[in-house]
């Protein structure tokens, strides 16, 4: 059977698609749980006033579009793709594609020959239909009573001024940008300024280090860095700008100059007199952007024309620059944004993510605006100045979509339900979940407490690589599961293969795949194809191979158990094991490190370190100290190891692998499960090990 065919097969054999909502029994939203066996058949069903208004208003409705994307991905994606401009439309084929390494090069094409421009289709399209006076940006600064906002029209004026200035400054189509800013309305500004005049931005979450800020500027040499001077994150003032200069100075001994870094005061965080400055190198943003013109020509660029990079880790130290491409991205982003929240004009989305990930990318900055949608952007920490900070905002801009991810659920969910209840919340209609698998726990709290047992909960499976969502709930469409991502979006196949790539079907698990491509895919590794192949298409020739685990149940729905590969997922942040080992290793007393993720109350998972030191040096607290320092130095401090375990040997095998099996057992305290250990080359380091774990 083809995988399409066991999708189908498996919603249509669903006893509880509806044959008519007559015959559930409670109208409203209920979970049923309590009485049933296993958390898999707790089952949510859509309030049947919301499903009327749906997009997606039944399981069938969502099978027939399911059906057509899958037999006709040409035509389907084509009718969506025409709602948009292009300058001009795309050639004969809609898509052209090899994923399957024994049969060539990996190639992805989508809507090639077409010429389009994605900050067009963001701004002006809107406009001219008519949205100009529309708020586009709603911005909320850390303190309570700092705020501004922008409609689409002055959105699109900001837009041209900088977009003006990089021009002037010899940005080019092609050129690479970094971008290093918080969440500030100039975040997005930037990065449509770049699609606007075809240059490739790439976004550095503003909570790396200088020393990873200076390995992003050395991959992909940017002609401009754009920055501020500093931010307020709480009550905590973050000095960008000294992190900027740090890692620019850093690069221009290794040969890459930046003549340009581009400065914005942010005000409220740090006045221009305090901010260090580079004569010659470093101008302010308020002195040049606002003199530019506020209009500026479109560059149009080809469907399959870079984007931005986004670097993101993997599971060797040097992290991987995600390359997405123009056409495709677009239409993807744009049409599951629009799906999965069950998008209407009327909505008002707050995406809790920065724009330094892919989530703020496609679905801050990208998906909402191409739909004409307001957006939130939030400059603070969540629980600044408490944990009630989210339900103000939500509140003070009559907040309807909340999308966020489990780690802040869990987080808030600790701190109780006063400082929920306390908000009225009433506007809320979808909420969103995103980053790691939500436990059920905190997916019920989530939907009771955060939703008042109201709100769809759309659980979007997607990474850095897919551009948008692949598997995701699309609300009022189908009963929910909590901790389920559900079934796959229009025109995903995801399939589950075993350890030889085989699929497999029915109730299964194994490893999470995807057979043909979408839109939104990646295209390549910035300047590494052939890593590209390597790590995503090798593996399971054939497939796309997400590096995660999954489930399958009896209706069809997909469990994800996370990450099998050598990446933890810390808070939603993907961190690498070997780019925590190499950074203490990089420390002088250490010879040796092993990073592990162990279960985390509030982060998902937390980093657990075994480090072997130098022969002859005492391990002290003091050297705990500087070992997780040189890792906040290095990668930056959501990278912190939240555990030092020192280790005067490591479990290794006879051919000197280390035994990370068993060095997850004894970080999670799972003693009676270390299983074999007759391979090691000295067992005796185990016990060595445990007694050492509670120093
Ligand atoms: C969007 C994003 C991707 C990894 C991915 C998986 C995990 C993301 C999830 C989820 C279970 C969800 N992940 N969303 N796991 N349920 N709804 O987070 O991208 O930073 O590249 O991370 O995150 O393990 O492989 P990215």
């Amino acid at each position: 059977a083809t995988n399409k065919n066991h999708q189908l097969r498996h919603v249509e054999s669903m006893n509880i698609l509806p044959s008519g909502a007559g015959n559930i029994p409670e109208l409203n939203a209920v979970i049923l749980g309590e009485s049933l066996a296993s958390e898999e058949h707790d089952l949510v069903f859509p309030n049947p006033k919301f499903s009327q208004h749906a997009l997606v208003s039944s399981p069938q409705k969502y099978l027939e579009m399911y059906t057509r994307s899958i037999e006709d991905p040409a035509g389907f994606w084509s009718d969506i793709a025409s709602e948009f401009y292009w300058k001009k439309k795309w050639g004969q084929q809609v898509c052209s594609q090899n994923l399957d390494v024994t049969k060539g090069r990996i190639n992805i094409e989508w809507f090639k020959g077409g010429l389009t421009n994605i900050c067009y289709n963001c701004l002006d399209k809107n406009i001219e239909s008519g949205n100009g006076d529309k708020i586009a940006l709603h911005w909320e600064g850390n303190e309570l009573n700092i705020d501004g906002s922008l409609t689409y029209k002055q959105l699109l004026e900001k837009v041209c001024q900088l977009a003006n200035f990089l021009k002037d400054n010899g940005v080019k189509k092609g050129d690479t940008v970094i971008v290093y800013l918080p969440m500030i309305m100039e975040l997005p500004i930037t990065m449509l300024a770049c699609a606007r005049i075809g240059a490739v931005h790439s976004v550095v979450f503003a909570g790396y280090s200088a020393e990873s800020l200076h390995q992003r500027v050395m991959d992909c040499k940017p002609k401009i860095v754009i920055t501020c001077n500093a931010v307020m994150r709480g009550k905590k003032v973050i000095n960008l700008k000294e992190i900027v200069d740090a890692a620019l100075s850093e690069s221009s001994q290794n040969g890459v100059f930046v003549a340009t870094c581009l400065t914005f005061e942010n005000e409220s965080a740090m006045k221009k007199e305090d901010t260090k400055w580079l004569k010659g190198r470093d101008v302010w943003w308020q002195d040049v952007v606002p003199k530019c013109s506020t209009t500026c020509d479109v560059e149009w660029v080809d469907a399959e024309d870079p984007l931005f990079l986004l670097y993101t880790s993997g599971s060797t130290g040097k992290p991987k620059g995600v390359l997405h491409t123009t056409g495709g991205y677009m239409i993807y982003t744009a049409t599951t944004f629009k799906y999965a929240f069950d998008y209407k004009d009327t909505d008002i989305y707050w995406c809790t993510a920065d724009c330094g990930w892919i989530t703020g990318h496609s679905y801050v900055t990208y998906g909402p605006l191409l739909n004409g949608a307001t957006v939130v952007l939030y400059e603070g920490v969540p629980n600044y100045p408490d944990a009630g900070r989210c339900w103000d905002i939500v509140d003070k801009y009559k907040v309807t979509i909340f999308y966020t991810a489990p780690t802040l659920v869990r987080s808030l969910m600790r701190d109780g339900d006063d400082y929920v209840t306390r908000y009225s919340r009433k506007s809320l209609r979808v909420l969103g979940s995103v980053g790691e698998p939500i436990n059920p726990s905190a997916w019920r709290w989530f939907f009771n407490v955060v939703g008042d047992s109201r709100c769809p909960i759309s659980d979007t499976w997607w990474q850095t690589e897919t551009g948008g969502f692949m598997i995701t709930p699309i609300p009022g469409a189908w009963p929910q599961k909590p901790g389920s991502a559900t079934l796959p979006f229009f025109g995903v196949q995801p399939v589950i293969v075993d350890e030889k790539g085989n699929e497999i079907d029915g109730e299964c698990s194994g490893y999470l795949c995807v057979k043909n491509s979408w839109p939104g895919a990646f295209r390549t590794l910035y300047g590494d194809h052939e890593r590209y192949e390597t790590t995503y298409f090798s593996a399971f020739p054939g497939y796309y191979f997400s590096g995660d685990g999954c489930s399958r149940d009896k209706d069809g729905y997909h469990w994800l158990t996370g990450r099998v590969d050598d990446v933890i997922n810390v808070s939603g942040h993907r961190i690498g094991t070997a780019e925590v080992e190499s950074a203490l290793v990089s420390h002088p007393q250490c010879a040796e490190a092993a990073v592990v993720g162990v279960e985390h109350e509030v982060k998902g998972q937390g980093i657990y370190a075994f480090v072997t030191l130098v022969d002859g040096i005492p391990y002290s607290e003091e050297l705990r100290k500087s070992l997780v320092l040189v890792v906040r130095n290095q990668i930056g401090a959501f990278a912190a190891p939240d555990r030092i375990h020192w280790a005067p040997s490591l479990p290794k095998t006879r051919s000197g692998k280390i035994m990370r099996r068993i060095l997850r057992k004894i970080a999670s305290k799972q003693l009676d499960e270390l299983g074999d250990i007759s391979t090691l080359a000295d067992p005796s380091v185990v016990d060595q090990l445990i007694a050492l774990a509670d120093s």
